[in-house]
């Protein structure tokens, strides 16, 4: 199994999509070839491909980190399930709705400039300019100074979250499931780069379920080096 994912200029898997697939790789006890790549030699991956992760199993390519997770249960039903029942992918579909247009959005405004930081020279102007196009015409730096309202913002957001991991241990109950990984993904992204302790309150519900995360399938998440 070959997983293709972003790397940044030193080699750290930063992605919050491609730490979805890593995560669910990992539950299911497969250590994939990881092959990195920078945003600039994505699409020289296969024709047609312009995202990661990507991973190739065989004769199948799957370009869509969902499609990789119903594909891992697909073919591995014996083993744990990333998802196990009708409901648990239902409350994937939300989570992965949910982070993808809420908190995506937010948490790249708090790390976007620093994102710039870690890239390969080669991506930086790519980067910059489809960034900057999404935050019509504001530049990565200005993100900065508007850090300390997306703060506040992402912890307002987080705060149901909050509230769930009180009650219980993971997103589905007692044991971690897809919607897990997708949501450890956004963190995991805002830690690798360095900004997750802004916004996650220590000693949280949230802190102990992102710990407890980090240290699932042998660490595979806490391996990645934490930003600044
Ligand atoms: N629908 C895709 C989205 C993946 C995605 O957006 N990946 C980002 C990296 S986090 C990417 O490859 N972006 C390429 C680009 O912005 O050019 C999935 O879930 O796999």
């Amino acid at each position: 199994v070959i997983l293709y994912e972003l790397r940044d200029r030193g080699g750290r898997a930063f992605s919050p999509f491609c730490w979805r697939s890593r995560m669910a790789l990992a539950h299911k006890g497969i250590r994939p070839q990881v092959r990195q790549v920078c945003f600039t030699e994505i699409a020289g991956i296969a024709p047609g491909t312009r995202t990661v992760p990507v991973l190739v199993d065989g004769d199948t390519m799957l370009r869509d980190s969902w499609d990789v997770a119903v594909h891992l249960d697909e073919v591995l039903p014996g083993v744990p399930a990333l998802m196990p029942t009708e409901g648990d992918r239902r409350l994937a579909r939300f989570v992965h709705h949910w982070t993808t247009h809420t908190l995506h959005p937010l948490i790249f405004r708090a790390i976007g400039a620093e994102i710039w930081d870690v890239l390969e020279p080669a991506d930086q102007p790519y980067f910059r300019e489809s960034r900057e196009r999404r935050l019509r015409g504001m530049r990565l730096e200005d993100l900065r100074d508007g850090r300390h309202v997306v703060v506040t913002e992402l912890q307002s957001a987080l705060g149901p979250l909050e509230a769930l991991l009180v009650e219980q241990e993971f997103l589905g109950g007692g044991q971690a499931s897809y919607a897990d990984y997708i949501l450890f993904g956004a963190l995991q992204w805002a830690r690798v780069i360095g900004g997750a302790h802004l916004f996650i309150k220590p000693d949280g519900a949230l802190d102990r379920w992102f710990a407890h995360c980090l240290d699932l399938h042998g660490g595979v998440g806490r391996q990645e080096a934490a930003g600044p």
